[in-house]
């Protein structure tokens, strides 16, 4: 981790302008990280913002919306102010993610020349391509655990407000530490902790909107049992995300005798995503890969144009069929 800190700082010490840029509908772990990343450079006389699509906090999810009203250091550009903040010591940053199209802004890329990568997810064929440095690490949990780990390495103090929020934003991108924990993910949330991290608070971001419950809630009735231990949701609707595929997914596996989870559903532009988690045994990397997708043992996904949920869901079973 100690070169690509160094790398990244070298890198940073060249701008003097930061604009820190997530993924779209930003979760937990995209503003945590953001924040403290940005928090950081403030230290280092940096000028940070946080590019976000709008000011309408009524567009975020009320995790989200609570962070940025309780964080009031932060600084913000949004598509209509940000070439006004530019100049050519300008580097933008971009965390938790590492396609263009699931930017928070990607029209971004095409106006900012010097760019750097951050992200934990397995990476995906249609990356961002012309950076200065890209580093995608799937072994971590969050993009929180690598920016903790950054301002652990500088002995930087977040402060209680933003090491509360990135602590929550662990907990929704480990499932309540129950997936992808490795000791580094521990180590870290005990390093946020320090900083202090208060769990009350902690609890009330990572409180859920009823409607958003009671959805899944109606999704998972829906969900059945396939082969004894394949749980499996098919959502009949068509403006599904993949975060919420993955929530079901994950929820599923907490039903007795489950070994594996599938959730299909339609997004709103037509493809056919698939979200697919394993306690271990089976490796739904190898089923989503024969699905067109891929990731790990444990933790895998697939999309699928051109087909409808009906007929992702027969081949799904066809092809779980031929191995169990
Ligand atoms: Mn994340």
């Amino acid at each position: 981790m100690e070169t690509i800190f160094n790398k990244l700082t070298e890198i940073l010490s060249k701008y003097d302008r930061i604009f820190i840029m997530s993924h779209q509908n930003p979760d937990l772990d995209a503003i945590g990280s953001s924040m403290g990343l940005s928090h950081m450079l403030r230290e280092m006389k940096k000028d940070s913002y946080i590019f976000l699509k709008t000011k309408d906090k009524k567009e975020y999810n009320s995790s989200v919306r609570q962070a940025i009203e309780k964080v009031q250091e932060m600084e913000y550009v949004y598509p209509n102010t940000y070439q006004e903040k530019m100049d050519k010591s300008t580097v933008l940053v971009i965390l938790d993610v590492h396609q263009r199209e699931r930017l928070e802004y990607p029209e971004a890329l095409d106006v900012i020349e010097n760019v750097i990568v951050l992200d934990h997810h397995i990476k995906n064929n249609s990356y961002i391509k012309e950076t200065e440095l890209f580093y995608i690490d799937s072994t971590m949990s969050s993009m929180v655990e690598f920016i903790s780990s950054y301002a652990k390495y500088y002995g930087v103090n977040l402060g209680i407000l933003i090491s509360t929020i990135m602590l929550a934003g662990m907990e929704i991108d480990t499932n309540g530490f129950n997936l992808k924990t490795t000791e580094k993910t521990f180590e870290m949330a005990a390093y946020l902790t320090s900083m202090g991290a208060d769990s009350v608070l902690k609890q009330t971001l990572l409180k859920e909107s009823k409607d958003d419950y009671l959805r899944r809630a109606d999704f998972i009735k829906g969900s059945f049992i396939f082969h004894k231990v394949i749980g499996m949701c098919v959502l009949p609707v068509t403006d599904c995300s993949k975060e919420e595929l993955a929530e079901i997914a994950e929820e599923l596996l907490n039903f007795e005798d489950v070994e594996a989870s599938f959730a299909i559903g339609q997004f709103s532009d037509n493809t056919i995503g698939i979200s697919a988690r394993s306690m271990g045994k089976i490796d739904v990397c190898e089923i989503m890969k024969k699905m067109g997708g891929g990731g790990h043992v444990t933790n895998a996904a697939s999309q699928i144009s051109d087909k409808t949920v009906k007929e992702v869901e027969r081949m799904l079973k066809k092809k779980l069929g031929e191995i169990l």
